[in-house]
């Protein structure tokens, strides 16, 4: 059993094995968690990003999938770097959340990270409604086969933790 965790605040600042970043497909950075994350980490994982879409995923890194770079300056060993679905007027892909979680663990199980935090995927600049994210992420981990040994949800703001507090029980 995977043991869950709620914590409030910054990801960057997390010493774990690996943080989860809420990218976009261009894996070139943005703004949000995106942001923050090459801000505090550095250029070194901006210049794996680019070798990584260069080399595997010359498209970009598809909705729901995921990949690892170093963490740089960051305290954490790696990044694994997900992209989220962005939820319109008639609403998102659920299944596509839920795999951000999955495909994250199973990078993370590649590296042999043990402990992994996790922002609130997709609830910033892609919209996702917090109790609804936060259902799907905690249901995903919690059904997750994985090794490892702790998840930790980062979360940024009052809200968000309390959404998540609400699912955790
Ligand atoms: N630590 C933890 N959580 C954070 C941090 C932080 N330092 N900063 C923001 N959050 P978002 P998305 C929370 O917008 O919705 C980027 O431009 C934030 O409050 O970062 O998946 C990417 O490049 C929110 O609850 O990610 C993409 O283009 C959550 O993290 C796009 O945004 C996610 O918000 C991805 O959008």
């Amino acid at each position: 059993m995977t043991k869950l965790t709620l914590v409030r605040g910054d990801i960057t600042r997390r010493r774990v094995d690996a943080i989860v970043n809420a990218a976009n497909s261009s894996l070139l950075g943005g703004g949000g968690v995106d942001g923050a994350i090459h801000r505090a980490g550095g250029p070194e994982i901006l210049a794996e990003c680019r070798a990584l879409r260069a080399s595997h995923h010359g498209g970009g890194l598809p909705t729901g999938r995921a990949v690892a770079t170093t963490a740089g300056r960051l305290p954490a060993r790696w990044v694994i770097h997900t992209v989220g679905p962005v939820y319109r007027e008639d609403g998102g892909d659920p299944e596509l959340l839920a795999s951000c979680y999955r495909e994250s663990l199973r990078v993370a199980d590649g590296l042999g990270a043990r402990t992994v935090a996790f922002p609130a995927i997709s609830t910033g600049v892609y919209r996702w409604p917090m109790d609804d994210a936060a259902r799907i992420a905690v249901e995903t981990v919690r059904g997750a086969r994985t090794a490892v040994e702790e998840v930790v949800f980062v979360l940024f703001d009052e809200r968000a933790y309390e959404a998540f507090a609400r699912q955790v029980g």
